[in-house]
């Protein structure tokens, strides 16, 4: 297993759509693990490919408190949504920042399984949130493009503030080890 670097915005990597994955086989299961461990280690909730730099159309989720309910969900897609309301949104690729954000309360969405086969769930609350979330992900798109422009550069300029902080402080000369 493998913890994989999650991409931060405004990375244009980060706006690449995602490809349809043709078939479920032991690589892309070793892919999903590696998700779950870099959204574990991250404390997030879910996780798309898209974050990590890998453009195939997948995703996991665990909104339980104990870890104990891994979904993944491979070519996702919503085919009922319904009751829109607002939730407060983070996102691993934008870390630090919460907004509120309105989407659909309970959704259906049709994948294939971690074994391949096709499956439909009902979800609603902070699930269905999160699906919509990360399929968003998987289309390039990103919660803060649901924000008012002046928060969105406001959280772009800050971050790009903090990402060029840490490159300089890797890039600081080292004193010589004697
Ligand atoms: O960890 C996460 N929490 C969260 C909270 C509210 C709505 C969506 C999310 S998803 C986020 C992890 C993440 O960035 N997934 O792409
Ligand atoms: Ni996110």
């Amino acid at each position: 297993m493998t913890r994989l670097t999650i991409l931060e915005y405004p990375d244009p990597r980060l706006r690449t759509r995602a490809r349809p994955v043709a078939a479920v086989d032991d690589e892309l299961r070793r892919f999903i693990d590696d998700l779950f461990e870099t959204m574990y280690a991250a404390k997030g909730i879910g996780l798309a490919a898209t974050q990590v730099d890998v453009h195939k159309r997948v995703l996991v989720t665990d909104v339980s408190e104990e870890h104990d309910r891994p979904l993944v969900f491979v070519n996702p897609e919503i085919v009922a949504k319904e009751s829109v309301g607002t939730m407060q949104e983070g996102c691993l690729s934008v870390p630090g920042y919460y907004e509120d954000v309105d989407r659909a309360q309970r959704i259906r969405v049709r994948a294939l399984g971690r074994d391949g086969r096709p499956f439909e769930m009902d979800a609603e609350g902070l699930l269905a949130v999160c699906i919509q979330h990360e399929i968003d992900h998987l289309d390039g798109k990103l919660f803060v493009d649901y924000i008012s422009e002046l928060k969105r550069t406001r959280i772009r300029r800050k971050l790009e503030k903090e990402q060029r902080a840490r490159a300089d402080q890797a890039a600081r000369p080292r004193q010589p080890a004697v």
